[in-house]
């Protein structure tokens, strides 16, 4: 067994570039290299060379879920009896969130997040920005997965909804269309990790069901769950035959933007862009004469709802750094922030 094995758990040259001289002249090392499927209090399950195995996280890396999360690369080492953990590889990528104030690791290493949304009247433009928002931040290339088509007579109006906030990658499918679900192939070249993200009910678990030919619990099993509670509880990571890497998140319905500027500013670049042009470096986009932003809203070039969800989600991420920083630290934050956007102002007068 090799490192050529690890490749199809997601192992890349970046990770092998962090190995120590000697950790890459050791024979052990390739077998102490795992990738972690689970995360519990005090151990992980991990897979490797060899296969699953438990390994027991020491306190330097407690609490696990602010330490590490699905996704990980790990390398352990042997202690009596079991593996413990030596350290964490650094991973390309970490979905973060606040849980109860605290700051929460949900996956590493992530390639591709499928957002999933159903084409009724759980669709929500704000929900969706708010995911393209967090794709952007933790660099994870954003595929927006629009589900249920079959039930829906006004599809054209769904798709430029999803156009209208700027994403890229977007696929309208139903599941009970086999046909529509073949342009998804191209995300599953061997290696790669996709983390799916969506209400309860969507139909996440279903569509990796169809794909994949799996059989997560869905929603039909559990039809007591009037209530929309999740039919996914544990969050973990599984490999498909082909070697993709599946992370089915419970729905983080309450998912708040963490450290949360940089995808704010990449979804909403075009009124970062415009404020810019305001006359006022310091313009609150009321009523300032030469307000850039209200002539394009007025112009009809940005929709007045873009603006105001832009500002619900800067407003958000302004509490958010409150509660973790305090009051004075955010005052001097957003301060900083807004100088930044506004730089280009006093170059121009
Ligand atoms: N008509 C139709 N129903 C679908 C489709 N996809 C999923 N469903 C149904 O939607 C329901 C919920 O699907 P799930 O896959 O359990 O949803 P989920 O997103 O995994 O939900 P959680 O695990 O609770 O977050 C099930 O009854 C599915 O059969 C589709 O394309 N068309
Ligand atoms: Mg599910
Ligand atoms: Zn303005």
């Amino acid at each position: 067994m090799s490192y050529s094995f690890l490749q199809r758990l997601g192992w890349c040259n970046a990770f092998l570039q962090q190995l120590s001289f000697d950790e890459l002249c050791s024979d052990s090392t390739v077998g102490h290299l795992a990738r972690v499927t689970a995360v519990h209090r005090n151990r992980v399950e991990a897979i490797g060379v060899e296969g699953e195995r438990s390994i027991v996280v020491p306190a330097p890396f407690q609490p696990v879920s602010q330490h590490l999360a699905v996704g990980d690369w790990v390398l352990a080492e042997d202690a009596s009896e079991h593996y413990r953990l030596r350290r964490i590889l650094e991973p390309k990528n970490r979905i973060r969130r606040i849980n109860h104030g605290l700051p929460q690791v949900i996956a590493a290493n992530v390639d591709y997040l499928w957002i999933v949304t159903s084409a009724n009247e759980e669709f929500n433009v704000k929900r969706l920005q708010r995911y393209l928002a967090l794709a952007h931040e933790f660099a994870i290339v954003p595929v927006v997965i629009l589900t249920k088509i079959d039930l829906c007579a006004d599809l054209d109006d769904y798709l430029a909804r999803v156009h209208a906030v700027g994403a890229d990658h977007v696929h309208a499918l139903s599941v009970h269309v086999p046909a529509t679900l073949g342009v998804l192939q191209n995300y599953l070249a061997e290696g790669t990790t996709i983390a799916l993200v969506g209400s309860s009910g969507v139909g996440k678990s279903t569509l990796v069901n169809a794909m994949f030919a799996m059989t997560l619990p869905t929603r039909e099993i559990r039809t007591h769950d009037a209530r929309g509670k999740h039919t996914t509880t544990h969050r973990e990571l599984f490999f498909t035959d082909g070697g993709v890497a599946i992370v089915d998140t419970p729905g983080m319905r309450e998912l708040q933007l963490y450290d949360g500027e940089q995808g704010i500013e990449r979804t909403f670049s075009s009124i970062v862009e415009l404020a810019r042009s305001c006359r006022y470096g310091d313009c609150s986009h009321e009523n300032e004469p030469g307000c850039a932003i209200r002539q394009a809203i007025a112009d009809g070039a940005i929709a007045q709802a873009h603006f105001d969800n832009y500002r619900k989600l800067a407003r958000e991420e302004a509490s958010q750094q409150r509660r973790s920083l305090g009051a004075h630290a955010v005052k001097e934050h957003t301060r900083a922030y807004f100088k930044k956007i506004h730089s280009h102002n006093k170059l121009k007068y």
